[in-house]
């Protein structure tokens, strides 16, 4: 059994992928490819938690329902953009060696996107077609609502379904630590190449 503590972590990891994570593997192309615009991502502006339009610490249905499209519309155009990357003789399908380069490049970069991928993609053809989409929207739901649980056991202290008071400032408290984690680790990471990424805001600095 893993450790509450570290399971939040990686939820809300994982919720943190749909704004930084996304962002951070879009802007760091191959060299190949420099004309790749960055997409637009939003920042989870609202509230504690991305999704969480409401600010009560809380996915709700609804807003689960926005988030786990919101997640996998972006989770398609980064896709879109890997697979037309990796696609280097351009016949619209990744053979074995372009698709097993594409595994070892975001082994290597980014290997909780990989992780997500794969999850999603299930047939493994590095696209997400409409019924893997119905899939996914419902896998990513059930993410969230592990999330809720998970938020709820540890800071819903009288137990009434909701955040309110110290409860919601605890909770807040506890995403802010999570979230500087989270950015710590990749700047860690962004040292860790900074040929790459040194190269890409240069060249996007002269644009
Ligand atoms: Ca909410
Ligand atoms: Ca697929
Ligand atoms: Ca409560």
């Amino acid at each position: 059994m893993m450790t509450k503590t570290l399971l939040i972590g990686t939820l809300l990891g994982v919720a943190l992928l749909g704004a930084s994570v996304w962002a951070e593997e879009t802007a760091a192309p191959a060299a190949a490819a420099p004309t790749v615009a960055t997409p637009a991502v939003a920042a989870p502006a609202e509230g504690f938690l991305p999704g969480d339009t409401n600010g009560d610490g809380i996915i709700d249905a609804t807003e689960a329902q926005k988030a786990a499209e919101m997640r996998l519309a972006k989770m398609k155009a980064h896709l879109a953009k890997l697979f037309e990357r990796a696609d280097t003789n351009k016949d619209g399908v990744l053979s074995a060696e372009e698709s097993a380069k594409l595994e070892e490049q975001l082994k290597q970069n980014n290997p909780k996107i990989l992780e997500f991928i794969q999850q999603l993609d299930t047939n493994k053809d590095w696209k997400i077609d409409d019924q893997e989409s119905v899939a996914a929207i419902e896998k990513i739901k059930a993410n969230i609502q592990k999330q809720n649980e998970i938020i709820l056991k540890r800071y819903d202290e009288n137990k009434d379904g909701k955040l309110t008071g110290a409860e919601l400032e605890n909770a807040k408290k506890g995403a802010d630590q999570m979230k500087s984690r989270v950015q710590e680790r990749w700047q860690e990471r962004k040292a860790d190449r900074p040929a790459r990424q040194g190269g890409m805001k240069k060249e996007k600095a002269q644009e």
